[in-house]
């Protein structure tokens, strides 16, 4: 068979900037699967392929089109699939990705035939041998895919999947095009995924919900090897925490020492793992270990406890300390909530100003798909998907109007970007990224016409 991967276009802040961009890893090890299976799969990247669907659909003629994307870009998928249908309705359609692993019943309205809705892919094989007509499971027996009988929704059950299932990927398309991939200074990127949900239960975060709600990660040996295999110099690990046990990481290190793998490392972890370990951090740092994305939320702990952190305002001292005096850059995530006061925002900043910390601030999202979602849904300020990309405020704000509310937000993030200008981790910024801006709204307005 013919299959086409769509990437669909980025949707808000990161569509307006190369300067944060990523290989498509969820449809390289789609293509990797079907490759496999010896069919012919093609990476439909619309971030960076300006050719219009209906061209790549009568040139490309596939006969399944598979769709990736995140909650902001619910409404877009569901246009593609009802364009793909409009233009050939026998092509199979297939939904799936982080967002439709939860929410597949968002997708209830749209033309898809089939959503997926979990993180790996043994029912995927499943389901293209069904397709292809090869498989010998009945529909009704593939977990974790949606499809309609008899015009209604069916939804199969889910089950705990392990990303040592994962084929080892193919990365023809990421050496193809590796000098698009970038984490601000650190370019070429390449991602590397190694593990399942989190084990940690933190009321806004929608990652820990995935596989439902149970972490699992891959052999270390495998990840090893894995980054041995990649030809780039960063590494990005896509794990939601990477910090979660001392002699996993051991081993890793003892591993990348023993292969001789010279490169640097991204990767997110927790304040209380960094503060309480700072030995292993130090040897982390020694192999090559550049930056952290922390989750420090906020200062003080009555706040931490309120999002079920299980991490305290001393852990994220220390852990902020430690990562100075190793020379790791501290990639603090922050959240402003809609109880916070002007003084409450005025604080915030100083107490990031005083440290070294590179932040990037949210604003609190009850993400549907997180515990915090059922809590909040019924007060929402919009439905819209496209507003859940942690930069608006969905919420009434406590103390001040929705303005005021954006008004401080930004003011805190731009005044932080300010004095942070000259950190070397915003060197790559200068004058041509800006003019990208204008890059982005001539193909957004284009894709208005032609899409
Ligand atoms: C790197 C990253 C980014 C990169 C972009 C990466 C990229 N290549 O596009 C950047 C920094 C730009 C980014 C931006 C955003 N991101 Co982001 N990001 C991630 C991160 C850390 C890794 C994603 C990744 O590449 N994973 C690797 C792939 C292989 O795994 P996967 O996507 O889970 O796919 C697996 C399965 O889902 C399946 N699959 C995927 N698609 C499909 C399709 C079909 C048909 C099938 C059958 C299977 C299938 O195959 C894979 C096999 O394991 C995740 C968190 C995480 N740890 O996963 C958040 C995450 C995906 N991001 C998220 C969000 C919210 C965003 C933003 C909206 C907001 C923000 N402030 O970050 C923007 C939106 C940008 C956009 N696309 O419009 C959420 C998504 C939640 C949701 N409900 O969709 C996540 C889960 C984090 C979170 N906060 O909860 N992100
Ligand atoms: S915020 Fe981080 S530590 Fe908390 S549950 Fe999510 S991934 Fe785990």
């Amino acid at each position: 068979m013919r299959v086409l991967l769509i990437k669909p276009e980025t949707v808000g802040i990161f569509a307006y900037t190369y300067l944060v961009d990523h290989e498509p890893l969820e449809m390289e090890y789609l293509y990797t699967v079907l490759k496999n299976r010896g069919h012919e799969a093609y990476i439909y990247d619309r971030r960076h392929e300006l050719t219009p669907l209906k061209s790549k659909l009568k040139h490309f003629a596939p006969d399944v089109v598979c769709i990736t994307g995140y909650i902001t870009q619910e409404k877009l998928m569901i246009k593609l699939a009802r364009l793909i249908k409009r233009f050939n309705k026998s092509i199979t359609v297939i939904i799936g990705g982080s967002h439709a692993e939860i929410n597949y019943e968002n997708f209830f309205n749209s033309s898809a035939d089939y959503i997926y809705h979990l993180s790996g892919l043994n029912s995927f094989v499943k389901l293209i041998d069904y397709i292809s007509n090869t498989g010998t499971t009945p529909l009704d027996e593939i977990p974790g895919i949606c499809y309609r009988e008899k015009g209604e929704w069916r939804a199969n059950k889910k089950v705990v999947e392990s990303p040592e299932d994962l084929p080892p990927i193919d990365r023809t398309y990421f050496n193809k095009n590796k000098n698009r991939y970038r984490y601000l200074t650190f370019h070429p990127l390449a991602l590397v995924k190694n593990s399942y949900s989190c084990n940690n239960s933190c009321t806004f975060c929608y990652c820990t919900n995935r596989n439902s709600g149970k972490y699992a990660c891959r052999k270390v040996e495998d990840l090893v090897n894995e980054i041995m295999e990649t030809d780039a110099p960063n590494i990005h690990i896509t794990d939601d925490n990477f910090l979660i046990d001392r002699e996993y990481l051991k081993e890793f290190i003892e591993l990348i020492r023993e292969k001789k793998i010279n490169k640097k490392y991204l990767i997110y972890g927790r304040a209380d793992f960094i503060a309480e370990n700072k030995d292993i951090m130090r040897e982390l740092k020694d192999i090559g270990l550049s930056l952290v994305m922390v989750g420090l939320e906020a200062r003080s702990d009555d706040e931490l406890d309120s999002y079920n952190k299980k991490a305290t305002l001393k852990h994220n001292e220390e852990c902020v300390k430690i990562l100075e005096e190793l020379g790791i850059i501290c990639a603090g995530l922050f959240i402003v909530h809609q109880d916070m006061t002007v003084k409450d925002f005025r604080e915030l900043y100083t107490w990031i100003a005083q440290r070294a910390i590179i932040p990037t601030i949210s604003i609190f999202t009850p993400m549907q798909g997180a515990a915090d979602y059922s809590r909040f849904k019924d007060n929402l300020l919009t439905d819209d998907p496209k507003k859940q990309d942690l930069f608006h405020c969905i919420l009434k704000p406590k103390h001040m109007s929705v303005r005021r509310f954006y008004f401080e937000y930004y003011k805190l993030s731009v005044k932080l970007a300010w004095l942070r200008r000259k950190t070397p981790l915003y060197s790559c910024i200068n004058i041509s990224s800006f003019l990208f801006i204008i890059n982005v709204f001539l193909i957004k307005f284009r894709r208005i016409f032609i899409l």
